[in-house]
């Protein structure tokens, strides 16, 4: 069994497959701080976690022509200025289950957890590619990562960023060692993972063993047969993975976490909570929420740290306290949020469903009954 030695994990993650081990925080869990604890952190996983060691451990950076190719040992990273950045992570699929609630589609099952919050430190990736002997000359180059976990075959997991992103300081990508103050957890990539402010999970790669500037992208699974947005008439007979750009930064999102559907809530004061978040560090400017199924609409307040404009890595908490005459039955609570391009979320699935399953960021809706 290839995952007899994958790590133990926290039992109050849900879990939506165990081998390779995917789960998600409950919704009253992912809200309560606006860091996620790392034993929560929802778990993204293809393959077995490997089990590297910190001493051996080296990280393998192809020179640029005329440069020098680097080994670097943890100590060796540890010597790079450390930077420390907020960062929401969260995947293509989050949401998902709402997506296949419209029409079939294949991939894990995410409801709103497939998402988390953690204070990340580490080495900036432009420092390192800059002593490797990279600069950004060809702005149509990638920068290509490569995971030690790996399947049957020996295929590792891959991915790959513009490098113009990857050179940019204010971009502040990271070769993370630290997550909120500890060394990665195994789960998360431990030794060394890359964190890519703004842009979709997949690109975060873990366990990290190999960086190298390409001119194409990435020609890992992940990056060219996966992780792309279709038409919502494609199907697996007709897609053409070739003409759809992979994912990079994502869409403006927003889910209700408290309460949960299907909840029993008492009238007078209904407390609302949830998040909000955008990608390539656009700001949450707004969230809207309705407790009428949309009719009328109440602004949330925004918790969390204050963003900072065009560097929003990280998301805000919002909570609303509405107030429920006692007379009413139910409510038909939504939320919508805004970032500071104006892009809103679709009111609806159905026009946004896709074959896999990914970019679900429709309005949330959450139905409660309410008791006197
Ligand atoms: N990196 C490696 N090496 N292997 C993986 O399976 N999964 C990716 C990304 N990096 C993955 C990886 C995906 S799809 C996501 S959403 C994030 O890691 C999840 O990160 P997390 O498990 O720390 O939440
Ligand atoms: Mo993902």
């Amino acid at each position: 069994d290839p995952y007899a030695d994958d790590p133990i994990r926290h039992p109050a993650l849900r879990i939506n497959s165990q081998r390779p081990f995917n789960a998600e925080p409950p919704p009253e869990l992912l809200t309560e701080g606006y860091i996620t604890p790392n034993p929560i952190f929802f778990t993204r996983n293809h393959l077995p976690v490997p089990n590297l060691d910190p001493h051996t451990y080296r990280l393998h950076v192809v020179g640029a022509p005329g440069g020098q190719s680097l080994s670097l040992s943890l100590d060796d990273l540890h010597k790079f200025p450390k930077h420390e950045v907020t960062v929401t992570l969260q995947c293509a699929g989050n949401r998902r289950s709402e997506m296949s609630k419209v029409k079939e589609v294949k991939g894990l099952e995410w409801r709103t957890g497939a998402i988390s919050t953690a204070r990340w430190a580490g080495a900036r990736l432009c420092d390192v590619l800059a002593q490797a002997g990279h600069r950004l000359c060809d702005s149509e180059a990638h920068v290509c990562f490569e995971g030690l976990d790996s399947d049957p075959t020996g295929t590792a997991y891959g991915a790959s960023i513009p490098l113009a992103r990857a050179m940019d300081p204010e971009a502040e990508v990271l070769l993370a060692y630290e997550m909120n103050g500890q060394p990665l957890p195994r789960d998360h990539g431990f030794p060394v993972r890359v964190v890519v402010p703004g842009v979709v999970g997949a690109r975060h790669v873990k366990w990290l063993g190999r960086v190298s500037v390409e001119s194409e992208e990435s020609y890992s699974h992940w990056q060219r047969r996966d992780y792309k947005g279709f038409s919502p008439s494609v199907d697996w007979d007709t897609v053409n993975f070739d003409l759809a750009p992979s994912i990079q930064e994502l869409p403006i999102q927003s889910a209700i976490t408290q309460p949960q559907d299907g909840a029993i809530v008492e009238s007078g004061e209904v407390t609302i909570k949830g998040y909000a978040w955008s990608g390539g560090g656009r700001a949450v400017i707004r969230v809207d929420v309705s407790v009428d199924g949309g009719l009328t609409w109440q602004e949330a307040e925004l918790e969390g740290e204050e963003q900072r404009p065009r560097k929003a890595w990280a998301w805000r908490i919002w909570q609303l306290k509405a107030q429920v005459p006692a007379e009413q039955k139910e409510l038909n609570i939504i939320c919508k949020a805004v970032d500071d391009s104006y892009n809103v979320q679709p009111d609806t699935v159905a026009p946004i469903w896709n074959l896999r399953g990914v970019l679900s960021n429709a309005w949330h809706r959450v139905h409660v009954q309410v008791v006197p």
